[in-house]
């Protein structure tokens, strides 16, 4: 393939959307070619800025025989069949974590690459930022890890009536927001089992009167935990919404020979030795290099940072403790 001719197709016309035309405006290896967003005026809008045709459906963008790579950058129900339809229509494939809600949907599609011999690449930023990237290098430093807690809170006055807010288009919240496991199990390896409590609020209190059947929620609190075969366990807390008041992102990992804190941007080590800060990078910049990272790999063969079945696993992982908050057992993960 000839430099400057890998045609995109981009999906999505929102913050992430954004981002990637941006990134793929300065690499001339590549031409954004067509946009489909959610509705057709916005895609309008947005397609002008960077010269691309709008698209009122994602099918029609599939069909053209210029665009080689999808990007698919809109809500998380939706991962899934776009990326079934544009690896049916030939077409390299990156998604925005989730790749699907259904973990056998997702692994229909890997499934679906390989026979094509087409790219599936899911995103997962959170593995190329500052904090990740800390934790990765400092974690021989705290000896063997018996407790991890990751918590990440964003109280939202009032909630937004949008699709993160919905209970089918964002999905089950940990599967919604996968990075949360992804960087425990990028960490700690393979889970034996997890458990979960799951609340909802609903807009308004409903009463036996008056139920309000809607599919969005003004906040929503899971806790997980994830058991790993390594011995420790790991406690997720995301929480997002109007009965929340105070925001937190802290990534805390406790060993027999000190202890890592991330506390927003600040890296803490404390061990025997005393406490020290650590070094931790931005979180700018980085769907400009994953889509950098893709580009390279589909014109030159260089490594992507992660595979569609790590990504894959994870899910499994999410699903399962979505199952838990939903009967109140502990679930299983099954050993592939
Ligand atoms: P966003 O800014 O809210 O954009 C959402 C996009 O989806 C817009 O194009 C919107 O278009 C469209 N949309 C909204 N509701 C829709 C519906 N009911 N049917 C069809 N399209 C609809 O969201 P985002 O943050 O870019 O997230 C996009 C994807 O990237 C998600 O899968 C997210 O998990 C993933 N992601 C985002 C980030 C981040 O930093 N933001 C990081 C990692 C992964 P209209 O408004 O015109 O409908
Ligand atoms: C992840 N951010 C996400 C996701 C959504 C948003 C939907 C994917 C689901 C999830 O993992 O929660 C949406 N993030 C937002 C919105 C705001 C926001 C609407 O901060 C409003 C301010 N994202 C940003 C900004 C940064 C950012 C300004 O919008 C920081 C520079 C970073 N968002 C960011 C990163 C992820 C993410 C790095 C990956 C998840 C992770 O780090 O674990």
């Amino acid at each position: 393939m000839q430099p400057s001719n890998l045609g995109i197709g981009l999906v999505g016309t929102g913050y992430a959307a954004k981002l990637r035309a941006e990134a793929l405006m300065t690499d001339s290896r590549a031409k954004l070619i067509a946009i489909a967003g959610g509705d057709i005026e916005r895609t309008q809008i947005f397609s002008q800025t960077y010269r691309a045709i709008a698209y009122p459906s994602w099918q029609d963008l599939c069909d053209r025989p210029d665009v080689d790579l999808v990007i698919i950058a809109t809500i998380n129900q939706d991962h899934g069949k776009i990326a079934k339809a544009a690896l049916q229509a030939g077409k390299h494939v990156v998604v925005e974590y989730p790749l699907a809600l259904d973990p056998n949907e997702a692994q229909a599609a890997i499934a679906l690459a390989k026979a094509q011999n087409k790219l599936l690449h899911v995103e997962h930023i959170e593995l190329l930022g500052g904090v990740h990237q800390a934790l990765k290098t400092s974690l021989p430093l705290v000896g063997n890890v018996f407790y991890a807690r990751y918590a990440t809170v964003k109280p939202e006055h009032p909630a937004p009536q949008r699709w993160s807010y919905h209970r089918e288009q964002f999905g089950f919240p940990l599967v919604g927001a996968l990075s949360r496991l992804h960087r425990l199990i990028d960490l700690f390896g393979k889970v034996t089992h997890v458990t979960c409590q799951a609340q909802f609020w609903p807009p308004t209190l409903p009463t036996p009167h008056s139920p309000l059947p809607t599919p969005y929620y003004t906040t929503c609190l899971c806790t997980a935990h994830l058991h790993f075969q390594a011995g420790l366990l790991a406690e997720v807390t995301y929480g997002k919404g109007a009965a929340l008041w105070q925001s937190e992102r802290k990534f805390a990992v406790h060993g027999d020979q000190g202890a890592l804190i991330m506390d927003g941007d600040q890296g803490t080590l404390i061990t025997a030795a005393g406490s020290q800060t650590i070094a931790v990078g931005g979180r700018r910049g980085l769907f400009t290099r994953d889509t950098a990272m893709v580009i390279d790999h589909l014109l030159t063969g260089s490594p992507l940072y992660i595979t569609p079945e790590a990504s894959l696993y994870t899910l499994r992982v999410a699903d399962a403790v979505r199952q838990s908050a939903e009967t109140g057992q502990a679930i299983a993960i099954e050993t592939a």
